[in-house]
């Protein structure tokens, strides 16, 4: 892409609304708008990230054995009366009436529709366990929407929902969610501890919360330091296999959220290792039972030809919400540092002089070959000021910077900066491209 072509709208001053660096950092580089109070669009560099974070997601769902489907964002609200959730929500839910007067309602989750969905064609056991999800916007009217997309209004959700015969078999599904999260955030280059967590309005009686310490988060957490150094993806996971070993492994050590925080555990941690801090809550996994099976009638029959609700788990992802947990994780003075993974382009071409005619043919030729082995690369091929391009470069974060200037390409050479480190390279053009196609 050419950035003399490209939608990229940012912004030379921080923006006075934003709070957080994340926000900050999304509004000028030029990421998302807002559209209303908690509502934002995505512009094409945000949605870039959000939709690698979103296949990234949904990666790891395909692998555990989950099943994508697309649920609507409109629902009726005959399903969440027969729940009893229509009068529970409150004031979260935005309520909706049709033409004809029919409640309608947009969906702050679906635990309500997919069961429905499952209730209308399963019938036997010999059709468990199942694990289905989607990815899609949902709605809660919070009453304080803030810090840009972590506490949106709209924002995107990826819910997941399992239907099992029994305890025993939610939750060995329970547990195949929890190792996909610690996957998950870990190929996005986070760091996320599993917690005890309260299961709000979803209800249940096992619930963990997905956190990611940060000083900027909106919960305050408590753990033990030792999580912090865990490796996960060091660990090749069959899905088919006994996960409870790893579930125990990371759950060993003392970790929860405030609101079940138990201070004389925590307290019994060495004082060095005792982590007091915030987060931000990036996924949430729930253990319910039969609480929707029953009143929604989700119903098998058992091998003695009992009929018996089926036991169900949901487990939620903010999508959205993980860009600017990302940003929160990874970021610096000048700007954002984009782990590779998610990663908007993985290689910003800057011509130092555009109208310089070595300069420009060498950078035409390296677009060119970086087309062509697949790399996708911001190319700045506009008529202005270094220091503005390497500002604007560093803002937005690429993983890779590739300079080309006139003194350099005299000598064959280029310069290839990490963006992560700071590390600059003087190099043949081809060795540059070695580097960042490796
Ligand atoms: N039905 C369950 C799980 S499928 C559920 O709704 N869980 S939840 O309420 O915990 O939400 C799942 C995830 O969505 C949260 O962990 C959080 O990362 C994200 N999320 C929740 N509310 C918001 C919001 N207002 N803005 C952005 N992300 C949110």
């Amino acid at each position: 892409m050419r950035l003399s072509a490209y939608f990229l709208p940012t912004l030379k001053e921080n923006p006075t609304e934003a709070q957080i660096v994340s926000h900050r950092l999304m509004l000028r580089a030029g990421m998302i708008r807002q559209a209303s109070a908690g509502i934002y669009s995505w512009l094409p560099l945000g949605f870039r990230v959000l939709k690698r974070i979103e296949q990234i997601v949904r990666e790891e769902q395909d692998r555990a054995g989950c099943q994508e489907v697309l649920m609507p964002t409109i629902q009726s609200a005959d399903l969440w009366k027969k729940s009893g959730r229509y009068d529970d929500y409150g004031k979260e839910m935005l309520r909706i009436l049709d033409r004809h007067d029919r409640e309608m309602l947009y969906g702050p989750t679906n635990e309500e529709l997919i069961t429905d969905i499952f209730a209308a064609s399963v019938r036997s056991y010999k059709e468990l366990p199942r694990m289905l999800y989607h990815i899609q916007w949902k709605f809660r009217d919070e009453v304080r929407p803030r810090f840009g997309i972590m506490r949106g209004r709209e924002f995107l959700m990826k819910d997941a929902y399992s239907f099992d015969l029994d305890f025993a078999g939610a939750k060995r599904a329970y547990h195949k969610f929890f190792v996909a999260y610690l996957r998950t955030f870990a190929r996005m280059g986070l760091k996320a501890i599993p917690m005890a967590a309260d299961p709000g309005p979803i209800g249940g009686d096992m619930s963990h919360e997905f956190i990611i310490l940060a000083e900027t988060g909106e919960s305050a957490v408590y753990c033990h330091k030792g999580y912090t150094e865990f490796d996960v993806l060091a660990r090749d996971v069959d899905y088919e296999d006994d996960l409870e070993p790893i579930v125990e492994h990371w759950t060993s050590l003392y970790a929860a959220t405030d609101e079940k925080h138990d201070a004389a555990r925590f307290e019994q941690i060495p004082p060095d290792q005792r982590v007091a801090t915030r987060g931000i809550e990036v996924g949430h996994v729930f253990y319910f039972g039969t609480k929707y099976s029953k009143p929604l009638n989700a119903v098998v029959s058992t091998p003695s030809g009992e009929q018996v609700p089926v036991h169900g788990g949901s487990y939620g992802i903010g999508v959205s919400r993980l860009v600017g947990a990302v940003i929160e994780a990874s970021h610096d003075d000048a700007g954002i540092i984009w782990p590779d993974a998610v990663a908007p382009f993985k290689v910003g071409l800057i011509n130092l002089k555009a109208g310089d005619t070595a300069c420009t043919g060498a950078c035409d030729d390296i677009y060119g070959k970086l087309r062509n082995a697949g790399i996708e690369v911001l190319y700045d091929d506009r008529d202005e000021r270094p220091g503005a391009k390497f500002a604007e470069f560093d803002l937005i974060g690429l993983p890779w910077q590739l300079i080309v200037g006139p003194r350099g390409i005299a000598a064959g050479k280029v310069e290839l900066k990490r963006r992560a480190t700071g590390e600059r390279q003087e190099l043949s053009i081809d060795a540059a491209l070695a580097q960042v196609t490796a």
